[in-house]
């Protein structure tokens, strides 16, 4: 075993019990930290090795935890996770899933998709033919990523919002290691778990790479890495998450990535065009039905936790275009009148035959929203990158 898989194997059962210990134990350190060092006195031992796993502590993913292992040595830091979560996610959904059942008309918050089973039903929705999205994106960094870091002068360090399984990512990673010796990349991303496995196996690609996570919503991560500095930056937001955020929240969130920027650093945005209806209803609702289970998810996820009993074939996924306001539409219909208990609401909820709940929108840009949405945030719009079909935008924002 080389140097580094043999570190990432001891880090992976630490994560494995970090996690473990996290659903049992309550809140209240104060250090949300988790780092791996790599030792520069290495050996294969690995209970000696172990030791060098800095701590743990703060709310995981499945509520509180503490857990420290204090340093024997501190050597080369590659792998840093700022755990950013504060409050136990189980409590943000039931209050959330109150508030939108008993709102008219209903609603969901589109980040409670992404739950175990629903992160892993988007990632098979990338997959779909009708959802040429990821592939337009890929097609554009496979052939361009030299071209777009290019535009930036000088040492770059790289910060990935929303970086999930980080597959596109490693296209600008491979076209920044072509043109320096070293890289910092600073993923943010609500899932600690997700930033620990795309990070680690990050590590094992690049030996030239250097990881500091922040585990959070895009938010908390930006007013972190606010108090930071840091060398030219490259920040990504890709794979069109700005189409889920309505106009305003992309605003603000545009605008608070802008203050983690400075004059001349630059952000990659990945964002899908308006295009004909037939296309981007495809999009939404794949014939293999997997879109349909993504959106069902949710319920089927109220089920599992908030004790509800949604019987999911009483129900059913639309997807529409809004052209008028240039975004498709999820929404999931009751195919008749019925009514839902949940119980760790202690509600019962009642449905109409035909009733909607609103679920998602994803929004759709021209070119002229992009430099729009730049002008007022504190950007330019540099370049823009297309693929072959024109489906799909990768726009260079300068930070002015
Ligand atoms: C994550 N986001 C960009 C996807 C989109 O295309 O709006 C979410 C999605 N919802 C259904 N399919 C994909």
């Amino acid at each position: 075993m080389n140097r580094v898989a043999s570190v990432f194997a001891i880090t992976a059962v630490h994560t494995f019990e970090c996690h473990r210990a996290s659903s049992n134990a309550s809140n209240g350190g104060e250090s949300r930290l988790i780092r791996y060092h790599t030792g520069t006195q290495y050996d294969e031992n690995h209970s000696q090795l172990a030791l060098r796993v800095i701590w743990f502590s703060g709310m995981g993913e499945h509520g509180g935890a503490q857990m420290r292992t204090q340093p024997a040595e501190i050597t080369e830091v590659k792998f840093s996770i700022h755990n950013l979560v504060t409050r136990e996610p189980r409590a943000g959904l039931a209050e959330d899933v109150r508030r939108g059942l008993s709102s008219q008309p209903k609603r969901f918050l589109p980040k409670y998709f992404y739950d175990e089973l629903g992160s892993q039903l988007f990632e098979a929705i990338c997959l779909l033919p009708e959802y040429y999205l990821t592939r337009a994106e890929n097609e554009i960094l496979t052939r361009y990523a030299d071209d777009i870091v290019a535009e930036i002068d000088g040492k770059i360090t790289l910060i990935e919002m929303g970086s999930g399984s980080a597959s596109k990512t490693r296209l600008i990673i491979e076209a920044l290691l072509r043109q320096q010796r070293e890289l910092l990349f600073i993923p943010v991303d609500i899932s600690a778990s997700a930033l620990d496995s795309s990070s680690r196996i990050l590590l094992q690609s690049y030996p030239q790479l250097s990881i500091d996570a922040y585990a959070g919503d895009y938010f908390a991560g930006l007013a972190e890495l606010e108090k930071t500095t840091r060398a030219r930056t490259l920040a990504l937001f890709l794979g069109s998450n700005i189409s889920n955020f309505d106009p305003d929240e992309a605003l603000k969130f545009l605008h608070a990535l802008r203050q983690v920027l400075h004059a001349g650093d630059a952000l990659l945005l990945g964002a899908d065009l308006k295009k004909d209806r037939q296309t981007l209803e495809a999009a939404y609702n794949d014939a293999l039905g997997v879109t349909a289970a993504f959106n069902l998810n949710v319920l089927a996820r109220i089920n599992r936790e908030l004790g509800g009993n949604f019987e999911l074939r009483g129900f059913r996924h639309l997807a529409l275009y809004n052209e008028e306001r240039g975004r498709v539409e999820i929404y999931i219909e009751s195919i008749r009148d019925q009514s839902v208990l949940i119980s760790a609401l202690d509600m019962k909820v009642d449905f109409a035959e035909g009733e909607q709940i609103h679920t998602e929108n994803s929004y759709k840009y021209d070119l002229s929203d992009i430099a729009n949405l730049a002008a007022e945030t504190g950007f330019t719009r540099g370049r823009t990158w297309l693929d072959s079909e024109e489906r799909f935008s990768s726009n260079l924002l300068l930070a002015v």
